[in-house]
This record gives C-alpha cells, sequence and structure tokens, in this order.
C-alpha cells in the first residue's frame, strides 16, 4: 500500500525572512519588526511615457541603496544571504532598531484602481503575519488611503498592534520628495510606538485612519482629521496624544472580518434633486446609503416626494446614515429640516467622515449574525473610535478630592495646568489602586478622565502590576476598557511577562486571550526553560507553555528545556514536558 507523502510547502521569501526573529541576533529589546505591504501609489512610481505609473521590483532595490533608509552593515549581521537580510532603519534616537520587511503586491496599483478586494488581501496578510510583526505599514496611493483606512480599521476586530497607511505626493526616489520623510515616519511609529489603531501618516501628523481625508491634491499637506486632532506629531520630538488613542472595550483575541457588503452608496443632496433621482439612487441592491446632508444634517423637508422617497427604502430595510456635506462639525435634529430626516428613522451619523461613514455600512451590513435592528443600532455606535458620543465626566470623590486639594496648595487654577497636574497623580492612583485590587476605584478614576494604560516612572502599568499580583479580576477590568496588553516597562517586560515570572496560570490565559504576546530574545527564553527545568520548577514550565513560548527552544548551549529536565533527573518536568514539546525535540541528540 502506497502513502501519499505530505506534500512539503515551499516557504515564502518572506516565511525564511521571518526566521530572523529566532536567530540569536535578533533582540525583542533592541529591535521592532515592522511589515511594510507596498500597494502601490505615488510613492513607488516612475515617470514613464508621459505619466506616473507603478513600477515592480524597484522600490526594494532602491531602498537598498538608500542610507537614509536602510543600515546595510547592521542588516549584514543577521545572516549571509543578501534576499533573507531584512531592511533597517538607520538609527534615529528612539529606543528600538526597526528591521523591515517588505511584501510587494502583484500588481501595484494606482489607489484609484483599489477595491475591496485590495482591502482583503491586505486584512489577510497583516492577520497571516500578525505574531511575528510588531507593527505594519502599509504604502498605498493617496487619492484613495482614507477609504482603506477606513475599511481597515473596520475589517481589523480587536487590533492590538500598529497598522500605518503613508504614501507620497512625489515618488520617494526624486530629488524633491514628501515619500522618505513619510515613510521613514511611518516605520518608527509602527515599529516603537504600541499604538494599536489603523492609521495615516502623512506630512509629519498621525491621524486615525477612519477621521482622514484627502483634503488636497497639490500640497504636501494632503491629509486632515477635521473632526479630531492628529494622534501624534514628528518634530524634533514625537508627541503622542495618548489620552486620545482609542482601545478595544472588549476581551478578545484580533480577529478579520473580510465580509464587507458592497451594496451600499453615497448620495450628496444638492438644491434641486429629484424624488426620481432619490428613488433610482435607493433601488435594489442598494442596501445602505450615505446621505450627505446640508449643514448640521439638513434635508428638504418642504419636498414631501423626497421625503417619502427615503421612507419608502427605510421600510424595505435599507439603511440611511445622515452625516453632513461640511468637513467639520456633528449632525442633530437641531432643525426642523433635520428633524424632518431624523424622524424618517434616518440614522444619524454624527461627525462621521464620509469614507468612514462608507465603510462602516459595509461592515455592518456584511454582519451575517447581526439583525437589522442590531446593525442600525451599530451605526449609532462608536466601534473604532470613527465618530464621537458625548460622555458625561464625573469626577471622583476620593482622587478628585486629593488631586483638587493639591491643585488649592500649590495655587494652580488654568485647566492647562490642571490637566498637568492630572498627568502627573493619576499614573500613581491608578497603580496604586491596581496594587490593592480595587476595582471600584479604577472605575472613579477612568471616571474622572484617567488613561488606565499610564504607567508610571518605570512604564510600569496597573495591568503589569495586576499581573503580578494574580490579580484576575483587576486585569479582566483593566482589559475590558481597553488598555494595553502589550505595553512594556523599562526593562522591555510586557504584563504577561510578568504573570508568566509568578506562574499566574489564570492571568495568562485571561491575557493571552485578549492578544498578548511573550517578549523575550529565543536565547533568554531556552535558558529561563533550562533553569526551571534543572529545578524541577513544573509550574514555572507550566506558565511559559501557556504563554505560548516554544517549549523546543535551546539555551545558549543549544541544550533544551527536555534534555536539561533529564540530565537532572527532574521526573515533574520531564513527564510535563513530554506533552508539550515537538516530536523532533524529543528525538534529537544530546548537544
Ligand atoms: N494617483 C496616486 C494614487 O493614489 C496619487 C498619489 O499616490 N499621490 O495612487
Amino acid at each position: 500500500i502506497s502513502v501519499p507523502l505530505p506534500r512539503k510547502r515551499h516557504p515564502s521569501v518572506l516565511e525564511q525572512q521571518k526566521s530572523i526573529f529566532s536567530s540569536i541576533e535578533y533582540d525583542p529589546t533592541k529591535h521592532a519588526r515592522v511589515l511594510v505591504l507596498y500597494t502601490g501609489g505615488t510613492i513607488g512610481m516612475c515617470w514613464e511615457n508621459g505619466s506616473y505609473c507603478p513600477k515592480s521590483n524597484f522600490l526594494v532595490d532602491s531602498i537598498k541603496k538608500y542610507p537614509h533608509l536602510h543600515d546595510r552593515n547592521y542588516s549584514t549581521g543577521f545572516t549571509e544571504d543578501d534576499e533573507l537580510r531584512p531592511l533597517v532603519l538607520p538609527d534615529c534616537h528612539e529606543p528600538k532598531k526597526v528591521l523591515y520587511f517588505v511584501k510587494e503586491y502583484d500588481p501595484l496599483l494606482d489607489s484609484s484602481n483599489m477595491t475591496v478586494v485590495e482591502w482583503k488581501t491586505i486584512a489577510t496578510d497583516i492577520q497571516e503575519h500578525y505574531d511575528a510583526f510588531d507593527g505594519f505599514v502599509v504604502l498605498h496611493g493617496t487619492d484613495t488611503m482614507s477609504y482603506t483606512a477606513s475599511a481597515l480599521s473596520f475589517m481589523l476586530e480587536n487590533l492590538g498592534k500598529p497598522v500605518i497607511l503613508t504614501g507620497s505626493q512625489i515618488p520617494i526616489f526624486e530629488v524633491r520628495s514628501d515619500g522618505r520623510d513619510n515613510f521613514i515616519g511611518a516605520l518608527v511609529l509602527a515599529g516603537t510606538y504600541k499604538i494599536p489603531e489603523v492609521c495615516l501618516y502623512f506630512n509629519h501628523k498621525l491621524f486615525r485612519g477612519n477621521r482622514s481625508t484627502k483634503i488636497d491634491n497639490s500640497s504636501f499637506d494632503a491629509f486632515d482629521s477635521p473632526n479630531m486632532k492628529p494622534l501624534a506629531h514628528i518634530e524634533i520630538q514625537i508627541y503622542v496624544d495618548n489620552d486620545s488613542i482609542f482601545r478595544p472595550h472588549k476581551l478578545a483575541r484580533f480577529s478579520l472580518m473580510t465580509n464587507m457588503n458592497q451594496d451600499v452608496a453615497v448620495l450628496r443632496l444638492f438644491p434641486s434633486i429629484t424624488a426620481a433621482t432619490v428613488r433610482s439612487f435607493l433601488q435594489p441592491p442598494i442596501k445602505g446609503m450615505v446621505l450627505q446632508s446640508y449643514g448640521a444634517g439638513n434635508g428638504p423637508q418642504r419636498q414631501k416626494d423626497i421625503l417619502e422617497a427615503f421612507r419608502e427604502a427605510h421600510q424595505r430595510g435599507v439603511i440611511i446614515v445622515n452625516i453632513s456635506q461640511c468637513a467639520r462639525g456633528v449632525v442633530s435634529a437641531a432643525y426642523e429640516t433635520g428633524k424632518a430626516l431624523f424622524d424618517l428613522g434616518i440614522i444619524p451619523g454624527h461627525d462621521m467622515t464620509p469614507e468612514a461613514a462608507l465603510a462602516k455600512l459595509s461592515y455592518v451590513l456584511g454582519k451575517t449574525e447581526w439583525n437589522l435592528e442590531k446593525k442600525r443600532e451599530m451605526m449609532l455606535r462608536n466601534l473604532r473610535g470613527e465618530l464621537t458620543v458625548k460622555q458625561s465626566r464625573l469626577l471622583s470623590v476620593v482622587d478628585a478630592d486629593l488631586i483638587e486639594a493639591v491643585a488649592q496648595v500649590m495655587q494652580l487654577s488654568s485647566s492647562k495646568e490642571m490637566g498637568a497636574l492630572r498627568r502627573v497623580l493619576f499614573p500613581s492612583l491608578i497603580c496604586n489602586a491596581a496594587r490593592i485590587g480595587s476595582v471600584p476605584r479604577l472605575e472613579t478614576i477612568r471616571n474622572a478622565g484617567g488613561n488606565l494604560s499610564m504607567g508610571d516612572y518605570d512604564g510600569n502599568t496597573a495591568l503589569h502590576i495586576a499581573a503580578s499580583n494574580g490579580l484576575v479580576d483587576v486585569v479582566r477590568f483593566l482589559i475590558d476598557n481597553g488598555v494595553n496588553v502589550l505595553a512594556e516597562d523599562r526593562w522591555g517586560l510586557s504584563p504577561l511577562d510578568n504573570a508568566v515570572q509568578f506562574s499566574r496560570f489564570e492571568i495568562i490565559a485571561v491575557l493571552r486571550a485578549a492578544g498578548a504576546q511573550l517578549n523575550m530574545a529565543p536565547i533568554k527564553l531556552g535558558s529561563q526553560l533550562c533553569c526551571a527545568a534543572a529545578k524541577n520548577e513544573v509550574g514555572r514550565l507550566k506558565s511559559f507553555a501557556l504563554a505560548g513560548a516554544n517549549m523546543d527552544q535551546e539555551d545558549y548551549n543549544g541544550c533544551t528545556a527536555l534534555f536539561t529536565a533529564v540530565h537532572h533527573k527532574s521526573f515533574d518536568c520531564v513527564q510535563f514536558l513530554m506533552g508539550v514539546c515537538s516530536k523532533e525535540s524529543m528525538e534529537r541528540k544530546n548537544p
């Protein structure tokens, strides 16, 4: 009987490149890993036959020759093979050096040719390589960049890592180009700043992707986010507005939703529009429409036939979302003319951009598990920071009193000074509340405007403390409130590292479910595993295994934990490791 042998998958170049991250030269405390998905756009275009067009196999070769974009000497330390070497961003006074690989798409596209198919490809690539990289940069044409950024922000659910789109107005290798600054800024932000959002970086500003819009086709300052301040500015220093970073509100692992519904459209009202036009717009297969109304969300209240066309569509189950034609401001029912639309069941889209409203409709309509009522409700909600919902800010009794008292002693009065004082005091209050395991106290601080992801002077966050101390309720509360599970303290340790350190099994499981990853150099991991095996510390080995560590990892001598456990007659550890190590590692010879 002939048994078919399993076909060996040929690893792609990117897969082979990724193996660099398990080599001894790679150190997560010194290096950040970024995957660049190059989809096309002006940034990599060449001038040929009288117009700009994308050119394959050109960008990476050119980057390699460009000392501002690639530190050739540093990269040679990783491997002999030129093709597998990472690109290395030269030092830019950041704590970590950015190593990056570029995946070039085929064909490269002017972004005017982008469709939902390319959105899916980008999203799927991010998912496939999610664990191996600290952040992602998407090189993209500017024309539809805000559409892609908006769509990705919804498709990438419970995102815990930065995804930054950028491009340029002039190709990167022309003498006078904005491309280099945009590319370098995006790499630095994606590699070293843990902003778990889909963002758009352009002309020294980092915008939330689903708040951005292209406002200028001839200036380097091509993008803006009219209803929200940028998330970060790159100047001599990098300023990140940590309070504005949107964090997921539920405990779940990163996942992908690619079933975007394409039966959506945008209708911009104009004073002579007829009911016939509106009706034909709303014909099947249309299932969702973004209505760009006048001013603060107003429509032609006197033209009853137009209102009737909207009502019919609404009753047929079409979801209509009202946003303003004005770039800035929120829609409301303040005017009779706005109330008329609201009364028809048209959903107020708050201050969403047209790009975000359209992408959100596609996403919500694609959720087959939601019924129509739920879909309409979700359109009203803030899912990814795409719209502003008014929030009441309650001041706490205990902590706000303390802040007020300190302010009085220091004779502070302006809101700027008070803001500064809060920024200084909140981290200590938050860390203390976590230390004593008080969820109500953390709740009060959050309601008073405290950012629960803030770390103390050592970068220790509330989550680090709760994870070390085994406070499961606090850990769950913090994750539910969107704190950063990947935060690193001054020594590069994450909350998961701390939970492993103290063998907090339940917390390890909770953190893993929320997308946390171990942050340890392979050799260090190997040594710690061997150490635990030598001392027969089976609990510690269990913690590592639960945290997703590679239990076959060798130490600096080429020894595995299993080998060490056998050598030291650590019976419990041998028994445990037999269940978690790979077959190859069990059959390996003594080094
Ligand atoms: N047409 C180009 C594109 O969107 C514009 C650019 O990238 N600046 O691909």
